[in-house]
């Protein structure tokens, strides 16, 4: 078995329900356990055009899937929410991103793993802190830009 831990986010629509998409969606794969979810945070949009705040989380999950089995049910999950691939760095209804998989050090053209930009973005590193904070160094002044919501995501099979 396999520690990963994936971020989702979304900016598009009903943002926390394309979360929670990300999570159920994840979780009905056999060989995929949803072991834990970080809480959620809005975020300013990092890249990209003038767009929406994000919704952003971290999963952590327990898996028999190789990463490049994983990316192709993070690719799924994108589809079910109807993302459209229109505008580079974009607003998108979910993006399910592969960011730590066991210590694997990968460099493939379809996927990178540790996710290359996680250390400098804080819509990832604050939920990551979250869920393990020897993962994801303390808030510092790089921090800016996320905001704690009281929304929370729904691990499957576990009651809210
Ligand atoms: O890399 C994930 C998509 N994305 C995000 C995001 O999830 N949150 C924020 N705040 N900005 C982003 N820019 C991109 S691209």
């Amino acid at each position: 078995m396999s520690r990963a831990y994936l971020g989702i986010g979304s900016n598009l629509g009903d943002r926390l329900a394309f979360l929670q998409l990300a999570l159920d969606a994840l979780g009905a794969v056999p060989g995929i356990t949803v072991t834990a979810v970080s809480p959620v945070y809005e975020t300013d949009p990092v890249g990209g055009p003038i767009q929406d705040d994000f919704l952003n989380a971290v999963v952590e999950i327990e898996t028999s899937l190789e990463p490049h089995g994983l990316l192709l049910v993070a690719q799924a999950a994108e589809r079910t929410a109807r993302r459209v691939r229109d505008q580079h760095w974009g607003p998108r209804t979910l993006d399910v991103d592969i960011l730590l998989f066991d210590d694997a050090r990968l460099d493939d053209p379809d996927l990178t793993i540790p996710h290359p930009w996680m250390g400098e973005r804080a819509f990832v590193l604050a939920p990551l802190h979250d869920l393990d904070a020897a993962l994801a160094p303390a808030p510092g002044d790089g921090w800016q830009g996320v905001r704690r919501v009281p929304d929370a995501l729904t691990i499957p099979g576990r009651t809210p």
